[in-house]
């Protein structure tokens, strides 16, 4: 009896999941498993082949998706964030840690299974890194791979181990087995900056600050921005980012020179972002009144990201430059949610 081919979406009601099924459903070539810890929105999962609520580390939860699945993809998108993970870092470490390596386990069984490499795809983040400084981040300024990997947040660590976990499972998995097996976990995973979202209100991250600002003048509400108006890190528009996904799945391996991949868009101030949402909805009320522990996580993250291997290996481009970003995507759908929404 065959078991249905899907790819599985973990954190499918996030904001990425959000996006990414919205994209994978309109292509003929998946069916979307979908996987949360909370109901998803009934809009998401009309999408959907099928929908589960339940917690990737449940782990009699995941064994039994083997006897009703094929699973030829898994886009492992369920994470605590910057934020939230400094609460409860070790409830995050459990979350990001060990629900990545139940989800790696179940690649390389469901690998075995139908013979063939389960793509893993993995979203990392500009949290990984760290600088000592502001100083030590301005002086760095745009930073590759392999520079400045020595990240200040729970969330960033666990990120980081996560990527060095892919990689094991990829290329050295039970390396002194008796048997040599086929290994079956095909990990490609991408360094997102901040995102901007037009459908979904950030939560727990924070790079939120941006999509933030956006969202609470849009409803006319007062919004006290939590970094300073000088603060500069990397960003991009949310159709970017899952079309990043899709490319690096989509890439043929051999083109592969990495595990891991940055990509960028562009890098505004808070200051220069303020100005566009007050362009585009006059009147707003921004004001900078810094968190100074969350400001410090911001000025640990990069002020540019080069994202060269990226764009040599499997040709990402961002679609979205800044302007197109308020102008297309931004400004017309956050409005229209809050009209809607009445
Ligand atoms: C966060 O702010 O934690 C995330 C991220 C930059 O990975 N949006």
């Amino acid at each position: 009896m065959r078991r249905r081919p899907v790819v599985l979406v973990t954190g499918a009601n996030g904001e990425m999941g959000h996006g990414l099924i919205t994209q994978l459903a309109g292509t003929p070539e998946f069916d979307v498993l979908a996987l949360d810890i909370k109901e998803l929105d009934p809009g998401m999962a009309a999408q959907c082949a099928a929908t589960i609520v339940g917690d990737i580390l449940d782990q009699r939860l995941l064994e039994r998706l083997v006897s009703e699945f094929e699973i030829h993809a898994i886009f492992h998108l369920a994470a605590l964030l910057s934020t939230r993970a400094e609460f409860t870092p070790e409830t995050a470490h459990e979350v990001n840690v060990t629900g990545t390596l139940n989800l790696l386990k179940l690649a390389v069984e469901q690998s075995r299974w139908h013979g063939q490499d389960v793509k893993f795809l993995f979203p990392s983040s500009i949290a990984i890194y760290g600088f000592p400084s502001l100083h030590a981040k301005n002086q760095a300024g745009r930073v590759t791979e392999a520079q400045h990997n020595n990240p200040t947040t729970m969330y960033g660590c666990n990120k980081l181990y996560c990527e060095h976990l892919g990689r094991y499972y990829a290329h050295h998995y039970r390396q002194l087995a008796v048997e040599v097996e086929k290994r079956g976990v095909d990990f490609r995973s991408i360094r997102f900056p901040g995102l901007l979202s037009a459908f979904t209100v950030p939560h727990g991250g924070t790079s939120d600050y941006g999509p933030e600002m956006v969202h609470h003048a849009a409803q006319g509400q007062p919004y006290a921005c939590f970094v300073r108006e000088d603060t500069r890190i990397s960003f991009m528009a949310m159709p970017d980012a899952i079309a990043a996904l899709l490319g690096l799945m989509r890439a043929p391996r051999a083109a592969l020179t990495r595990d891991v991949y940055n990509i960028a868009a562009y890098n505004p101030s808070a200051g220069e972002f303020r100005d566009l949402v007050e362009k585009a909805f006059p009147g707003a009320e921004i004001d900078f009144v810094p968190d100074l522990r969350r400001q410090a996580i911001v000025d640990s993250w990069p002020i540019d990201i080069d994202d060269e291997a990226a764009r040599r290996d499997w040709g990402f481009r961002p679609e979205y430059d800044l302007a197109r970003t308020f102008d297309e995507y931004l400004v017309p759908n956050v409005r229209a949610r809050y009209v809607t929404a009445g």
